[in-house]
């Protein structure tokens, strides 16, 4: 009986490898709870590796099994960043023992220069986020501390912020910012305010959202990077990539969030431009290239791992044609190599820069695309891209960045956006539909899950 049994297995392992691949993959031809569970497994394998050889640090340098801090004192940027990735994936025991971790060694009282953008989606978002999982309110009194140290950032001309604050001394510099570290602010920014009662933290981050907004060109573009204190673009390129992207990301997603009016009309505005000069159709396949803001005249042909978020966007606005098209241009960027690189140039389709941050847009993209259609081709999408990720990214102390899609040279990074975001997506895609529903959270940029327990 067993003998049968092997047999017929065998029979059916070499018949299936003689199907088309679309036929292998399509359907339930896969397990999605195996699928999320695998996910699971890869995290943990990650987030041990860290806690073996970086613990305590921002991240783990995983080629050295060593680890990196961004700023003379850790901010545990790992841990926080992680953590609420722990409690989406049941890990209730180990999320419980990191968090309190966190509570007892996390302080802002450094006299230390932190950049306002990186440090607000990552830190911020991510206590708020682990907050409103968890329900521990320490956790709440360590965003509202780190929030307040952030607001002198704010205290430009304009209005809009500097790049770095000190967050001791209130002390700032970096005048010349761009439109994704000015506009990136008001999902976290404004949740402190709807959680604590005290409004200035919102004001603040919606005041420089519209100030940045005003100072579009006529057409409606916004340039990649601007001085904050007279106002004036010092580049005038346009595009949705790194240095823009979030920025459009927080004008849809403030006004779902809060139900902000004002984002409303400056997201519907600014969607309108960016579609008639940015979007390029070659080959019939769409893309979003460079402009120049100004004259909206087409400047380059770029297009890369982080303009992979735009699908995401665009579906949440309700453009399932266009999210769609853009999605099976950033597979064929990614299927390229069999990893995306970080930017090619969508005419030639030759890579510009060639390195994987093991960034997690297209896989973001993937799960909303796969929320709002349903379509199966968007789980086949996702499970080709964790198969290989660990194929080419997995090393035996976490996963590492490479510095050559062609040559799958690894570099010795592990960003904790891996974990953040790269994990959380793949997860969330192949999960229960319970484990989080997208119609009742907003994802901040670094997918830190904001419910609005505010609104009634
Ligand atoms: C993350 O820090 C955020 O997603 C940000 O918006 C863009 N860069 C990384 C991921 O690629």
């Amino acid at each position: 009986m067993l003998k049968n049994k092997s047999a017929l297995f065998l029979f059916f392992l070499i018949f299936t490898s003689f199907l088309p691949s679309q036929i292998k993959l399509k359907s339930d031809d896969f397990d999605k709870t195996i699928v999320a569970e695998k996910v699971r497994t890869e995290f943990l394998h990650a987030w041990n590796s860290y806690k073996q050889y970086a613990w305590g640090h921002d991240e783990l340098r995983p080629l050295t099994k060593s680890f990196r801090d961004w700023h003379s004192a850790s901010l545990l940027m790992t841990p926080v960043d992680a953590l609420d990735v722990m409690y989406l994936m049941g890990l209730k025991n180990e999320a419980d023992s990191t968090k309190e971790f966190i509570i007892q060694n996390l302080s802002f009282d450094r006299d230390m220069y932190v950049k306002n953008f990186e440090i607000t989606i990552r830190l911020l978002g991510g206590l708020l986020s682990s907050y409103q999982l968890s329900g521990d309110k320490k956790l709440l009194d360590l965003a509202d501390d780190l929030g307040t140290r952030l607001l002198p950032a704010f205290n430009s001309q304009t209005g809009m912020p500097y790049m770095y604050v000190n967050l001791k001394t209130g002390g700032v510099r970096g005048e010349v910012s761009n439109p994704a570290e000015i506009g990136t602010l008001l999902i976290e920014f404004g949740t402190l305010s709807k959680l604590t009662g005290n409004p200035i933290f919102y004001n603040k981050a919606k005041r420089a959202l519209v100030e940045l907004y005003n100072r579009r060109s006529p057409i409606g573009l916004v340039g990649s990077s601007i001085n904050i204190e007279t106002g004036e673009w010092t580049d005038s390129t346009s595009h949705i990539s790194g240095g823009i992207d979030s920025y459009y990301e927080y004008l849809l997603k403030c006004w779902h969030l809060f139900d902000d009016k004002d984002c409303k009309q400056m997201w519907e505005t600014s969607l309108a431009a960016v579609n008639k000069y940015l979007a390029d159709k070659v080959h019939n396949e769409l893309w979003y290239g460079q402009a120049n803001m100004f004259t909206g005249k087409r400047t380059g042909t770029e297009y890369g791992a982080l303009d992979a978020f735009f699908p995401a966007v665009l579906i949440l606005s309700g453009d399932k044609k266009r999210a769609e098209q853009l999605q099976e241009s950033s597979y064929k960027m990614w299927n390229l190599n069999g990893i995306e690189p970080e930017v090619i140039d969508y005419k030639t389709m030759k890579i510009s820069y060639g390195s994987y941050q093991l960034r997690p847009e297209i896989i973001e993209s993937a799960y909303y695309l796969y929320f709002f259609t349903g379509k199966k081709h968007y789980l086949e999408m996702g499970k080709k891209i964790f198969e290989d990720l660990i194929q080419y990214c997995k090393t035996d102390a976490g996963y590492a960045a490479l510095k050559n899609v062609e040559t799958k040279e690894k570099s010795n990074s592990m960003e904790s956006f891996f974990l953040a975001e790269t994990l959380k997506y793949l997860y969330l895609l192949f999960a229960p539909k319970e484990t989080l529903d997208l119609n009742n959270v907003v994802f901040n940029t670094e997918a830190h899950p904001i419910h609005k327990t505010w609104a009634k």
